[in-house]
């Protein structure tokens, strides 16, 4: 843990259609799944969105007649920094779990593709940002590794009831050039280093330490509307937009 709060981000990617469990929420305002991100730059590459199945969420009353899906701590922190109707006290709507949440298509902002889906996730930690993570294959070796694995493994899929069209259609999306490693720096080094699983946890953190840094500090946008800019220039130009414009909130912890 660093020493200083961390700020992130957090994507409002809102639910397109609410089945199963999610379905007792119709009618009681626009349903928002929060991630937590640091890169708000790399969203044009969002493939699919993560949470854990054994996860604990809830549904929680926001801002404006909205919905937000998150776990309950952090429902907590966001309702002290003011983003939530009542400071203190986050009101549960619906309790729910990471497996009631998968397979939900989701509308993600400056996401090329018209929905993506949620997927099962294995090393999210709960006690970090909202249990509720998008993926960018492009750019991070977690999502990357995570997404070849659920590719690759029909036992997988099958185990946590993902259908083939949520998974299979959805290429890596090349977004940030990065000096020595190309524009899918996240496949590139997790090929290098050989890994084959979400949980080589080892080798993954081998191949964050690679890539992080250099992309901040090296990185070059490939994709519209931001092409040719360094990414240091735009990722605070980019988060400032999405601010702006109501696609995302602010949150520390
Ligand atoms: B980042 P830090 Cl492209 N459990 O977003 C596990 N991982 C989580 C999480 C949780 N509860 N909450 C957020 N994260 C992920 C994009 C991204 C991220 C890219 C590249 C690097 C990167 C797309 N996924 O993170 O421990 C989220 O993934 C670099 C560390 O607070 C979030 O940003 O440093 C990052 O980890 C926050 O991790």
């Amino acid at each position: 843990e660093g020493a200083g709060p961390q700020e992130y981000t957090l994507i409002k990617m809102q639910a397109v259609e609410l089945n199963g469990k999610l379905a007792q929420l119709q009618g009681k305002g626009a349903v928002f799944f929060l991630a937590a991100t640091l890169r708000p730059e790399t969203m044009y590459g969002q493939t699919n969105c993560w949470v854990l199945p054994e996860g604990k969420y809830g549904a929680f009353r926001g801002l404006n007649g909205e919905i937000y899906v998150m776990t309950q701590r952090s429902a907590l922190n966001l309702s002290y920094q003011d983003r939530m109707p009542e400071t203190g006290k986050p009101e549960l709507l619906l309790e729910l779990t990471g497996q009631d949440l998968i397979g939900t298509p989701l509308k993600a902002p400056n996401c090329p593709h018209e929905h993506i889906y949620v997927l099962p996730l294995l090393t999210i930690l709960t006690n970090k940002g909202t249990g509720v993570v998008t993926s960018v294959p492009s750019d991070s070796p977690d999502d990357y590794a995570a997404l070849m694995d659920l590719k690759k493994k029909d036992k997988l899929r099958e185990k946590f009831g993902v259908k083939d069209e949520w998974v299979l259609p959805f290429e890596i999306i090349p977004i940030i050039d990065i000096p020595g490693f190309g524009d899918r720096a996240a496949e590139r080094v997790c090929t290098d280093l050989k890994i084959t699983s979400q949980n080589d946890t080892k080798k993954l953190a081998e191949a964050k330490a690679q890539v992080y840094l250099k992309g901040f500090t090296d990185g070059v946008m490939v994709v519209a509307p931001h092409k040719g800019k360094k990414v240091s220039d735009v990722k605070p130009v980019i988060k400032e937009e999405l601010i702006q414009s109501g696609q995302a909130i602010l949150y520390s912890e």
